[in-house]
């Protein structure tokens, strides 16, 4: 039995109940699953990255959104933070490929999804500073990966005490059970990105008004972890708070059944030129990072 004193964050795998929530549910938290000292020691790193090219002002998309007519979702505050965002960050900086591939994540995820082996997607930083107006729009996180299968998730691990007020991640509870894929937005903003094809992600708050989906919302502290499946329909609310940060590292991770299928207009990473409609994804670009023991 691994322990956090290996140095990799481990704290514990997900017990078989919760294993049962993610199938069900398409979303699970997984309370004290990894060292929040661990995870906590991810702070210079993200910090470093805030003013990175690799980094978008999403904050800056939403005001030009707004500039030019578009719907953008905002609520009013008084004070005006910032979210800023970016993927890919394990290509560059070995301390968050560090964190996606060789620390005790991937074994949590892939005991989740039931698979032999786990490729790492990509990861994401995502930071609503007190007083983000910005609320990240209801979506799939398939609509934007150049996949297909069933063993697809992405967990999002805070590095803050996250709750509703703060920005707290949203999840239409058993929307992933559905076959449905829609349009990829503009993540602020409910407009589709220009170029993709399907039908445009309905208006879930609506629909929840109406008794017809749940929404469910966890608060978290480090250590704790959420996992969505990749057709879960989530969003995450502006950072109504004055003076909490809401910093978190988001992981897609994706397991046996996966094969590259490419969508229409979805953003493109460079390696998907050198691979074909129904490839493996292992290979540099989406590594394996774990295997199940025999
Ligand atoms: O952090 C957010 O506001 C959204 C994150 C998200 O949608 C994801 O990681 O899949």
């Amino acid at each position: 039995m691994r322990t956090s004193a290996s140095g990799d964050g481990f704290v514990r795998l997900p017990e078989p109940a919760e294993i049962e929530t993610f199938w069900a549910d398409g979303v699970v938290v997984l309370r004290g699953v990894l060292d929040p000292a661990f995870v906590l020691a991810m702070d210079p790193a993200v910090e470093m990255l805030l003013d990175q090219p690799e980094m978008a002002d999403l904050s800056g998309l939403g005001d030009a959104l707004a500039h030019d007519g578009q719907p953008v979702l905002a609520d009013s505050t008084t004070t005006r933070g910032r979210f800023v965002s970016g993927v890919d960050h394990w290509r560059i900086h070995p301390e968050f490929a560090a964190f996606a591939r060789e620390s005790a994540v991937p074994a949590i995820v892939g005991t989740l999804l039931r698979t032999t082996k786990l490729n790492l997607w990509e990861d994401s930083v995502l930071v609503k500073e007190p007083g983000t107006r910005e609320r990240t729009a209801w979506h799939q996180d398939l609509s934007y990966f150049h996949v297909t299968g069933r063993q697809l998730c992405t967990t999002w691990i805070p590095l803050d005490p996250t709750d509703a007020t703060s920005g707290a991640m949203r999840f239409a509870r058993g929307s992933h059970r559905a076959s449905d894929v829609y349009r990829p937005n503009l993540f602020v903003s409910t407009m589709a990105i220009p170029g993709t094809e399907g039908e445009e992600v309905p208006d879930i708050d609506a629909l929840a008004a109406a008794g017809e989906v749940e929404i469910v919302q966890y608060d978290l502290g480090p250590g704790d972890i959420s996992v969505h499946h990749a057709g879960t329909l989530h969003a995450a609310g502006a950072n109504t708070t004055s003076d909490r940060r809401r910093r978190a590292i988001s992981i897609r991770y994706c397991g046996d059944d996966a094969r590259y299928h490419f969508r229409p207009g979805a953003p493109r990473k460079a390696h998907h030129a050198r691979v074909a409609e129904g490839d493996l994804l292992d290979g540099p670009d989406c590594p394996v990072v774990w295997r199940a023991s025999a």
